[in-house]
């Protein structure tokens, strides 16, 4: 199953799989189980207090001796401390999202971690290779969460043009095919995140799992565009009442802030009509619960099988192909 590509090398990992930080969500749990499973787990700290990131750190190195990361969100307001106790606990590696994270690149580079940014454009990227970054995760509007414009088709080649280092695509990919397809685009690493959403160690609560499993293609929203803050969740009667208000131009933004505190972990507690359920939309590509583990075997099993046809090969594979949707509700 193991592979070599600049990022497994970068990383010290043996698939070229990074697990998508989700805030409130991705804990040492399903971190220590990704990376245990040889790809890069990583802790979401986006929103948690210090206390509990040391402590999820510490449970993680329980679970496995295998590098472990760390996302600090930088709308964050207590980001900068979450960034210099990261540089303390020596995590391996640190992502960051929604920001520049010029501010802390020499602490964490001083402390020995590999930094790897999540942009959204390739003026970042480029950015943020000139500052050190080690890599870069590009990240396509197709993403659960905080999001940027551009697609992940047109995103990804545009900042491999842009930058020498790694690039590691995020935005849409759930299976052996978004990871095929991520390469061919240019990239050396793929970032998951809605996929490990419904794994047996993501501990969130099955109400949630369930919706995730059942969507489909066309069940996320994007809320907040208007805030300059967009968020892509599921759809259901939290964010379409949150979009409708943010829709009607009287609406006041003072009470749609006031609206969404506290909404991500109702959800994630299983209040999956009043709660944002923050996911990408390749929530439409899965089907099932299963191990961690055994859900990286798929991906590069699948993702491996892809990338050794030609195109011609590729194309009668397609022709063959079964209806994925069909199939796993006839279990
Ligand atoms: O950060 C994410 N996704 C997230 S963070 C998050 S936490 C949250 N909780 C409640 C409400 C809202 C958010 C949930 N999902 N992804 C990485 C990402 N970064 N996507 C896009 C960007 C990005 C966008 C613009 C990074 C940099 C940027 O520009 C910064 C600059 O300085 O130009």
């Amino acid at each position: 199953m193991g592979m070599n590509t600049r990022v497994t090398e970068l990383l010290g990992i043996e698939v070229p799989i990074v697990q998508g930080a989700m805030a409130r969500i991705a804990n040492a749990s399903l971190a220590g189980a990704v990376s245990e499973a040889g790809g890069l787990g990583i802790i979401a700290c986006g929103g948690a207090p210090l206390a509990w990131i040391e402590e999820q750190v510490g449970m993680a190195r329980s679970i496995t001796s295998k590098p472990i990361g760390a996302n600090v969100m930088l709308m964050d307001p207590n980001a900068g401390a979450v960034a210099e106790l990261l540089a303390e606990l020596r995590v391996d590696v640190i992502t960051t999202g929604a920001g520049s994270p010029a501010n802390y690149m020499q602490l964490w580079k001083d402390a020995g971690i590999k930094v790897v940014p999540v942009v959204a454009s390739s003026a970042l990227a480029a950015r943020m290779e000139r500052l050190g970054a080690d890599a870069v995760v590009a990240e396509g509007t197709e993403a659960g969460g905080h999001i940027g414009e551009l697609a992940t088709m047109a995103l990804i080649p545009a900042v491999c043009d842009a930058v020498s280092i790694p690039v590691i695509a995020a935005g849409g990919i759930a299976n052996g095919r978004g990871i095929a397809a991520a390469f061919a685009l240019g990239a050396e690493g793929v970032q998951i995140g809605t996929r490990f959403l419904t794994v047996d160690e993501c501990t969130i609560a099955d109400a949630y799992k369930d919706k995730v499993i059942k969507a489909k293609d066309s069940d996320t929203i994007v809320t907040g565009r208007g805030s300059g803050h967009p968020v892509r969740c599921l759809k259901n009667a939290f964010s379409r009442k949150a979009r409708k208000l943010e829709d009607d131009l009287a609406a006041n933004g003072d009470e749609l802030e006031a609206m969404y505190v506290g909404s991500l972990v109702r959800a994630i507690d299983g209040d999956v009509d009043n709660g944002t359920m923050m996911a990408g939309q390749s929530a439409a590509l899965v089907y099932e619960r299963k191990a961690a583990a055994q859900v990286v075997a798929e991906l590069m099993a699948e993702a491996q099988a892809l990338g050794a046809l030609d195109l011609s090969a590729l194309a009668a594979a397609n022709a063959r192909r079964e209806r994925a949707r069909g199939a796993s509700s006839a279990q």
